[in-house]
């Protein structure tokens, strides 16, 4: 079963008791009360090298917490842990669409400010944005762009258009993501729609495309497809801006192309479960992260966007928000609504395809 089937599966009811369960959990959770005393625990479940090397280390020093550190690959593995209960995690990071897709299943604590004294490290750019306009239950954490990732000494030029992905001179050296959203989202791009398109003939072109391109890849691989690119074996992946300027930093000649016809930007953020044993530790950990010297620490090891602006200034090399041009090629995810269902049918008959 793919992620995105899954998800769907959870969707069509096996979690709604449990969903049911966390709503009423949430909705009496009063965000103005106080917690309780920092517990001695904290399970936290990131994305893979999105964090510092001393985020973690430093927190338990400094606070006396345990904590456990545990890492995916794609919002819909995410949501598919998250949503069938039982996870007892106590911090995530979702990107901007998953979190309306949490919260309406209830899945998502309702942050308590006056623990968040460092809030206003926030660049207000990343405040108050469409998926939690209130800022009730996330905290931005990184931003960044899906594009290319190349290998300068295998390819002549920089890879200018989704099209790439369809040159049988790099086939079997290619790789483009193990997340249905990004794949077919990047040949709606290609196609000129919205890679939130829920237009059945628009995906239907998508996974053609999607189909072309698959017998010329050599996987769909997320993140670590970093070692593959570094060790020479890929040449060309779909993948995210700072995950291959990380690889670059191993010193392989890798270099990243945004292409032509737009791509993805997103926003990830902390939010807490509405299970979270461990609440006020966790809101200890996300104003931890929001101080200025660790949110760099966590900037400059992931090599992503920091949508701390105090932090933006101890870096040397900070990484601007895209202006107007760029942004008018790049679009941010949306909830999928009624319409994920045909995107997790989409998905699956590619992968099965
Ligand atoms: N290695 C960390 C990558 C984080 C990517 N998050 C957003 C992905 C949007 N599909």
């Amino acid at each position: 079963m793919t992620g995105m089937s899954r998800r769907s599966f959870v969707a069509a009811g096996a979690a709604a008791a449990l969903a049911a369960c966390a709503r009423r959990a949430a909705s009496v959770e009063d965000p103005a009360a106080p917690l309780g005393p920092i517990e001695p625990e904290l399970r936290l479940y990131n994305w893979s090298d999105y964090i510092g090397p001393d985020t973690v280390a430093g927190f338990s020093r400094e606070f006396g917490v345990r904590v456990t550190y545990d890492t995916y690959e794609s919002n819909e593995e995410m949501l598919a842990k998250l949503l069938t209960g039982g996870a007892a995690y106590d911090l995530v990071v979702p990107s901007g669409y998953a979190i309306p897709v949490l919260r309406s299943a209830g899945a998502l604590a309702p942050l308590h400010r006056r623990y968040l004294t460092n809030w206003d490290n926030l660049a207000p750019t990343f405040l108050g944005t469409p998926a939690d306009p209130a800022n009730a239950v996330s905290v931005p954490w990184a931003w960044g762009i899906t594009g290319i990732a190349w290998r300068t000494d295998k390819l002549a030029a920089p890879p200018a258009s989704w099209e790439t992905f369809f040159d049988p001179r790099a086939a079997g050296r290619m790789t483009m993501m193990d997340d249905g959203r990004e794949v077919l989202g990047a040949f709606l791009k290609y196609r000129g729609r919205s890679l939130n398109s829920t237009d059945q003939a628009e995906l239907a072109a998508a996974r053609t495309d999607a189909l072309r391109a698959k017998p010329l890849l050599a996987a769909y691989l997320s993140a670590p497809v970093k070692a593959q690119l570094v060790a020479g074996d890929v040449w060309v992946a779909q993948l995210w801006n700072g995950d291959t300027a990380q690889a670059a930093a191993e010193g392989a000649p890798i270099a990243w192309a945004l292409p032509k016809e737009g791509s993805l930007i997103w926003l990830d953020a902390m939010a807490i479960p509405a299970d979270a044993p461990h609440k006020r530790a966790a809101h200890e950990f996300i104003n931890y992260c929001l101080r200025p010297e660790v949110a760099a620490g966590i900037a400059r090891a992931t090599r992503y966007g920091s949508p701390n602006r105090a932090a933006q200034r101890l870096l040397s090399d900070p990484i601007p928000y895209p202006g107007p041009a760029e942004l008018a090629r790049l679009e941010y995810q949306r909830d999928l609504g009624p319409a994920a269902p045909l995107w997790d049918r989409t998905w699956t008959e590619v992968k099965a395809g």
